[in-house]
């Protein structure tokens, strides 16, 4: 076997460098790319010297960019690879102490959502020898435990890599895992400064990796026959479709299967793009942050087809949304596929979808469950219109009529927002807003983060977006809260001359928050800025245009929609990243939204949260257990 000296850090990244993927695109041509796209790092004690080198040699092969902070360099990894349907991935490299475990929360994020990354942290030395070194967290009773512990229940694969031959298994388990549509989420190897720059004699097949291919694994016969029965007995079936339709690209499998057989579909927030916005049986947003046709729906269906979901609380109201129904759960995870003991069906999506189709001959949904979808379906674009144009003009705009502004900016220059945008967001009120409201014709051009739902995804998704869909508009949707969070990665979409557009709803506050606190019964409190100055503080007043400028992009502050709306049409023209500043109210949402289990104080002084409790109590009742 012929090998070559190199230390741990260069075999690394040379291997990283060289593998390729075959990678499906939206009109089913497949292509070979690079596997890794790119390297995201701040270097600090424990990767400058190791990783460094050996990134600083490979720059031709595998670019390194430099951000500004841990968590956000990670946030736009994953939304990278969340934007390629998780066939490529990025890896994220950072000094050991505070610059790792600034990632853990970026590694949650990725391990919720199912979304590969490979996390790099630096890690103290394996030889212990100049111990404690700076930024060593020094365990009084584990003498292998270091800051990079943290990882281990955010991550589904994880290696310390104690000896440079590690890398030998490590790397290819990690990427195993990451290309494993059942097991994919994020990897961390963990790389003690000492042996990133130790040497080994590396074998020369470790840098010419085969080209990776996601499998889409079948669904076993007898499971089939099962899921297949549950069907042909249903009358009033419904999908939901989650992330995984998009992640198995099985959206034309979906519209093949819904078509033929009359079925309706609702969407999560995952799932959301898995059919165009405007087809016939597309119902929209389902759940918590559902409209009520398509709530309305799943209450009175009874089989329910989960195609590709976690069925997590804000898809299920809690699991009080459609008790009644029996539930079918066709996804490549059985962890998923066995939720709520559901008739499971293991396997990809779209192989998955096909295989129903043999013992499926001849069936469909009754006419009349089929014809009212239909009719909920187009009454709803014309209810969407109005509730995204026609907002009472006595108070500020809402964020619905935001959403409308930046859709319709597009029709001005001849462009359709459906197709051309990738509307982005994580938290607050805007996600339960563009989950009914945003208009999205392609699959992913509806990109939200709603596993974790982590504020300060928002400004670094969008440059991840725009690094991994150069040619689509990217656009950031954020409340003023989670753009205080985390917003410097504005700074790095300038730096890498990756243009995206920003849109800023300033209410002032946790808006969302604050109305969840007073519907449990308590008064506003802590939320709202102008609730939080004490004696002596100052009130608040930031001026997010001014600050987003300060940072390099182009900024306005706009006063209403209809400048909005201008401004969007300059920002759409622009190469360069904007951001738009409006204010807004949190007064005023959109309803159709289920019930969401938010637990309620059992005792308490407060009459309304007496009330909050006995109501709370009430809808449990409703919940499948
Ligand atoms: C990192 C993180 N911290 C806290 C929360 C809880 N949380 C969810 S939304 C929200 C307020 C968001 O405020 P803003 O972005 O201004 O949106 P608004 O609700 O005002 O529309 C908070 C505190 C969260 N989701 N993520
Ligand atoms: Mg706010």
């Amino acid at each position: 076997m012929k090998t070559v000296r190199l230390t741990m850090a260069q075999a690394l990244v040379k291997h990283l460098a060289a593998l390729r993927m075959e990678v499906e695109h939206l009109d089913g041509h497949t292509s070979i790319e690079p596997y890794c796209g790119g390297v995201f790092t701040i270097f600090g004690h424990g990767n400058v010297a190791g990783l460094g080198e050996a990134l600083v040699a490979e720059r031709e092969r595998l670019t390194t960019y430099r951000a500004h902070n841990e968590q956000t360099m990670a946030h736009a990894a994953i939304a990278f690879s969340k934007a390629q349907f998780r066939q490529r991935i990025m890896a994220v490299s950072t000094s050991i102490g505070p610059g790792a475990t600034n990632m853990v929360t970026a590694a949650a994020v990725a391990h919720v959502n199912r979304l590969p990354v490979l996390l790099l942290p630096g890690d103290v030395f394996a030889t212990r020898r100049p111990d404690p070194v700076l930024q060593q967290i020094e365990s009084f009773g584990q003498g292998d435990v270091s800051a990079s512990d943290c990882f281990r229940p955010v991550t589904r694969y994880f290696d310390r890599l104690t000896r440079p031959e590690h890398i030998l298994t490590a790397l290819p388990r990690a990427i195993q895992m990451m290309t494993d549509p059942a097991n994919c989420g994020p990897a961390c190897l963990s790389l003690p400064q000492d042996v990133q720059a130790m040497a080994f004699d590396c074998p020369e097949d470790f840098l010419n990796p085969g080209v990776l291919r996601f499998r889409r694994p079948p669904a076993d016969e007898r499971e089939l026959a099962h899921a297949v029965a549950l069907l042909r007995s249903a009358k009033r079936p419904l999908i939901v479709a989650g992330g995984g339709v998009l992640y198995s690209q099985a959206w034309a499998a979906l519209r093949a299967f819904v078509e033929t057989h009359g079925v309706p579909v609702v969407e999560s927030h995952g799932g959301k793009s898995s059919l165009p916005w405007d087809h016939p049986l597309n119902l929209g947003a389902i759940g918590v942050d559902g409209v009520s046709w398509a709530n309305d729906m799943a209450r009175e269906a009874d089989v329910v087809f989960a195609v590709g979901t976690r069925l997590q609380d804000f898809t299920t109201g809690s699991h009080a949304l459609f008790p009644q129904a029996k539930l079918l759960s066709l996804n490549v995870q059985p962890y998923d596929a066995g939720k709520w003991s559901g008739t499971a069906l293991v396997a990809d999506a779209r192989v998955g979808l096909g295989q129903l189709e043999t013992g499926l001959a001849g069936w469909a949904a009754d006419t009349a469950w089929t014809a009212r979808a239909q009719q909920q379906a187009a009454a709803a674009n014309a209810r969407i219109t109005e509730l995204t144009t026609n907002a009472p003009k006595d108070m500020l705009p809402y964020d619905a009529e935001v959403i409308g502004a930046v859709r319709d900016s597009a029709t001005e220059l001849g462009l359709d927002s459906g197709i051309r945008d990738v509307a982005l967001c994580a938290a607050g009120t805007l996600p339960a807003e563009l989950h009914k409201l945003w208009r999205a014709s392609l699959p992913g051009n509806y990109h939200m983060e709603y596993g974790y739902s982590c504020m300060g995804y928002e400004v670094a998704g969008g440059l991840g977006v725009k690094m991994a869909r150069p040619e689509q508009e990217s656009i950031v949707l954020v409340g003023d809260g989670s753009y205080m969070m985390a917003n410097s990665e504005l700074a790095t979409s300038l730096l890498l001359g990756q243009k995206m557009i920003v849109v800023i709803l300033d209410n002032r506050g946790y808006g969302c928050i604050e109305r969840l606190q007073i519907k449990t019964g308590s008064p506003g409190f802590n939320n709202m800025l102008d609730d939080c100055v004490p004696e002596g503080g100052e009130r608040s007043s930031i001026d997010f245009a001014m600050h987003a400028r300060s940072m390099g992009a182009d900024a306005v502050h706009v006063k209403d929609v209809a400048e909005l709306k201008a401004a969007m049409v300059k920002a759409r023209q622009a190469t360069r990243t904007q951001v738009i500043v409006i204010d807004t109210t949190h007064h005023r949402t959109t309803d159709g939204g289920c019930w969401w289990e938010v637990a309620v104080p059992e005792v308490s002084g407060r009459r309304e949260v007496n009330e909050a409790h006995a109501n709370y109590v009430k809808a449990q009742t409703q919940q499948r257990i």
